[in-house]
């Protein structure tokens, strides 16, 4: 078989487009590199004492794993170079950073999660960093980040998994490319197809007691054999969003991280709407799947401030349109 890499494609694609500056193609070249780099440090991290908390806190009063840290600091570092990027924006940092003001470039403003998972840091366990991009918007107090979901060019995430892989779209179709020993990455799978429906849900059940009648009624109705088939949902949940989306992405189901009432910061939710929902949810839509706040489609939440935090329900269309029938008391 013929094998692209990761440049080839970028460069193909930046060919079909003649008004492309070649701009977005170094922007995800650089997210790319940053993923090798990251990917190189998870590797031995288990025996070179890297893994465990470092001594800060991140915005949300969470403690931060010292490979948090890392990872945000090999983003700032590689986004900064060439001045293509104004504005990054992360889950670990308490305030967005400026990072070009040269208005001759510097044309895009990227928000990420550098290390998504993070509790499976200790235990060796799937993780991920997950990256989505907007246009900068001149002069604009809040760098224009505080904008619908749909105003992500591109979005995307890497997976630190048994094989490293970057998962993007700029918004037409969704390719998946695979690490190789060679420190390439080479494409495994392109024009990527959620099906519309799957076997699989992923949720804490653990926080069963502390969601809303409908959520509860629909994880139960998941766990209930269909009549037809006589066969329930299959449960499958990693603690990585990441790891669990990779797997709905290409065979159907559905993640959930829901209003949560037992702690007033999750009351909408855990997952940040900007570096983890916005971006998952342009993957999504992109392979023909959904991601839903149970009463809105995530790609059209406006988030008031960059750490804002919405419910997502993120996978195949069939389960998401169920989800909302559920939360509006209709099934
Ligand atoms: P983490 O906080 O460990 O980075 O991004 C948030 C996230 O992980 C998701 O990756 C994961 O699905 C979820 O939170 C796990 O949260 P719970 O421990 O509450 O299940």
């Amino acid at each position: 078989m013929e094998q692209i890499t990761l440049t080839e494609f970028l460069l193909e694609q930046q060919r079909a487009h003649p008004e492309a500056t070649g701009e977005l193609t170094e922007l995800l070249n650089r997210i790319a590199l940053c993923g090798k780099i990251i990917a190189r440090r998870l590797r031995r991290s288990t025996l070179t004492g890297d893994t465990g908390y470092a001594k800060t806190s991140n915005v949300y009063g969470e403690r931060q794993e010292k490979l948090d840290v890392y990872a945000n600091d090999v983003f700032l570092r590689h986004l900064r170079y060439g001045g293509i990027v104004s504005i990054a924006a992360s889950e670990e940092m308490d305030q967005p950073e400026v990072l070009s003001t040269d208005r001759s470039k510097g044309h895009y403003a990227v928000c990420f999660d550098p290390i998504d998972g993070s509790s499976n840091l200790d235990v060796n366990g799937t993780l991920g960093t997950i990256f989505g991009v907007r246009r900068r918007k001149a002069a604009v107090h809040d760098h224009g980040l505080l904008t619908a979901g749909r105003e992500q060019i591109a979005a995307g995430y890497l997976l630190y998994g048994p094989a490293t892989e970057i998962v993007f779209t700029t918004g037409r179709n969704v390719a998946i490319f695979t690490l190789d020993d060679a420190g390439e990455f080479f494409l495994s799978k392109e024009n990527v197809k959620m099906p519309p429906r799957g076997k699989a849900y992923a949720v804490n059940e653990g926080n069963e007691s502390f969601w809303s009648e409908g959520t509860r009624r629909f994880v139960q109705a998941l766990k209930t054999p269909d009549p037809k088939t006589g066969r329930a949902h299959a449960t499958r949940y990693s603690a990585s969003l990441v790891g669990d989306f990779h797997r709905i992405l290409q065979q159907g189901g559905i993640y959930l991280y829901p209003e949560d009432s037992s702690d007033p910061k999750k009351a909408s939710g855990k997952l940040r709407v900007l570096y983890e929902c916005h971006p998952l949810a342009m993957v999504a839509e992109a392979a023909g799947g959904r991601a839903s706040t149970g009463r809105q489609e995530v790609l059209d939440v406006i988030p008031k401030d960059p750490h804002a935090r919405c419910p997502l329900a993120i996978g195949s269309k069939e389960e998401v349109d169920r989800y909302d029938q559920y939360v509006a008391g209709k099934a």
